[in-house]
């Protein structure tokens, strides 16, 4: 039976930079997530009897959220909804099945790789028909409903069960529990050369993924271990868990430190890997070399062809803003399209269906393809894992050949987390306010060449985002930009991001944070951050 139910808006559920992401107390506020999903139903039409796909990253609150949406997903008129076997779907699985389905839609639950748990986070996004996350036209009638809502529809009927891959009905709708692996485990055999990376595993090669206890475990075991042959035990911490061990599942530097120092220390595997919450994201780090996600993205650029799925060439690179100058040096090379988006897979999405990009990247170790409309960790790992095995070398030598080659852009991020929302705005004003005035100011050795606040024009459908982040350029294309997080679920999160560029081999090896000292003072005292934070020094730097 359908039941409509009163509510009342609430004034918080604004969607950031990937969907809204609160603390799963805020969740739990009465009708607080179906205020969200109806809002969401609100603002699409045409779906009556069509497929929508659910899935999540096994966090806190994953199996009740799942139960409810399938519930006023029945209410709305959906024909039916695919769900990934206890309520378990990487992000990028979800893009996947949304493709091959051709599903109307899909909603994933995951606060990616923010920490999970009674007291941690939670979110729900919406991504469309292409398999990626809705667009900010989509995601403003989500909000603008949010503020008008009055009642939303859900049936009266017992949950369904998640943990039996099969049928069943829900109203007038059929539920489908789905194998959560499969299908995004063949779309990886179609990509790439399962029998020449099972070659490099047999040949001894040695390599260590950590799943953080989240939801790339099962995928990870599955194609790693079991289809690769890669030995019992590469994959580490791969059974996912509501609140991930009590860890972050963020694969930085700072909380994946586990496996970073697995793969400095003595006799370490050849190669290391990490995945996030939700399994989008991307650490890889080669025995004794830390990769950027920035020089990650140029180095998978400038080798895709030697997987079968790139062979033919790419069509084109996208970056988020942020993210280093390194994607454009090949680029050009290549004689390829390059494009600069805002910060936020979603500005990819255009570019990927419009075939002018292949591969698309950002800073905050996401990296992908035209496979899926998501960011995709373990795409990345096996792309290189690919690219290994058809060099036959280490990652030393191509991290060091590939810099020699295009020239070197050094790149750290400086996170100062969870400071005074008042302060970080003020921060951001005062800079906006200077920007006309910044040209040809100097700061030591350093003139500043340009300033400006990034806005981005899609080529594609023409929409313009503006106030994207501060950017404040040198000569010789360094850059220092700030810009204030669209995913943190308290208080504000500011980021400067600081990029060198070094064209001279033999100033390859410099530790990073020293080869970025000069830049790295300067966007500390042209922002005042101290000032505005109350922070001496940042609380992340990756
Ligand atoms: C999300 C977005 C990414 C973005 C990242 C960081 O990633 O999908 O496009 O780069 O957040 O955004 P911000 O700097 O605004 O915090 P994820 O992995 O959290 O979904």
């Amino acid at each position: 039976m359908i039941k409509t139910i009163t509510t009342t808006p609430y004034a918080d559920q604004a969607p950031g930079t990937s969907g809204l992401r609160k603390k799963v107390p805020v969740f739990q506020k009465p009708h607080y997530v179906e205020n969200f999903v109806q809002s969401i139903f609100d603002s699409l039409d045409g779906f009556a009897g069509q497929t929508l796909v659910l899935g999540g990253d096994g966090r806190y609150y994953n199996r009740e959220v799942i139960q409810r949406v399938l519930k006023m997903a029945a209410a709305n008129g959906f024909g039916r909804v695919l769900v990934g076997q206890g309520g378990i779907l990487s992000t990028p699985a979800v893009s996947n099945v949304i493709r091959k389905y051709k599903a109307y839609g899909g909603i994933v639950l995951s606060a990616s790789h923010n920490p999970g748990g009674p007291d941690g986070d939670f979110g729900i996004k919406y991504n469309i028909g292409n398999g990626g996350p809705a667009p900010e036209k989509i995601t403003d009638a989500i909000f603008a409903r949010t503020r008008s809502i009055t009642s939303y529809k859900i049936v009266e009927a017992p949950d369904v069960d998640l943990d039996r891959p099969g049928v069943s009905r829900l109203g007038d709708m059929n539920v489908e529990v789905i194998d959560s692996v499969a299908d995004y485990s063949a779309l990886m055999q179609q990509l790439f050369d399962f029998d020449r990376i099972g070659d490099l595993f047999r040949s001894g090669f040695r390599m260590k993924f950590d799943a953080m206890s989240a939801v790339t475990g099962p995928y990870a075991h599955a194609i790693l271990e079991r289809a690769l042959g890669a030995t019992a035990g590469t994959v580490m911490h791969g059974q996912p868990l509501p609140d991930f061990g009590g860890h972050h599942p963020d694969p930085n530097l700072v909380h994946a430190k586990e496996i970073y120092d697995l793969a400095m220390g003595t006799n370490a595997p050849d190669f290391c890997a990490a995945s996030d919450g939700d399994g989008d994201r991307n650490l890889i780090i080669g025995r004794g070399i830390f990769v950027t996600p920035s020089d990650s993205l140029a180095m998978l650029a400038a080798n895709a062809q030697l997987a079968p799925g790139y062979a033919k060439g790419l069509a084109g690179i996208a970056r988020s803003m942020p993210t280093s100058g390194a994607a454009d040096r090949v680029a050009q090379k290549l004689g390829i399209g390059m494009y600069e988006t805002p910060t936020g897979w979603k500005f990819f999405g255009n570019l990927l269906d419009a075939g002018l990009v292949t591969i698309c990247g950002e800073e905050s170790a996401g990296t992908g393809s035209s496979h899926v409309r998501e960011k995709d960790g373990l795409w990345a790992v096996l792309l290189w894992l690919n690219i290994l095995a058809a060099r036959k070398t280490s990652m030393l030598d191509i991290v060091q050949g590939h810099w020699a080659t295009y020239g070197r852009n050094y790149y750290s991020r400086h996170d100062y987390e969870e400071v005074e929302s008042d302060g970080a705005n003020a921060m951001m004003k005062m800079l906006r306010d200077q920007l006309p005035s910044l040209k040809g100011k100097t700061f030591g050795a350093l003139e500043i060449a340009g300033a400006d606040d990034f806005a981005y024009h899609d080529p594609v459908d023409g929409s313009d985002s503006k106030n994207q982040g501060v950017r404040i350029l040198f000569p010789d294309g360094s850059r220092v930009v700030y810009r204030l997080s669209g995913t943190g679920t308290a208080g504000a999160t500011i980021r400067i991001y600081i990029e060198k560029f070094e064209a001279d081999a033999s100033r390859h090896n410099v530790e990073t944070q020293a080869a970025l000292g000069d830049l790295i003072a300067l966007s500390r005292n042209l922002s005042r951050i101290e000032h505005y934070t109350q922070r001496s020094a940042p609380s992340v730097i990756t």
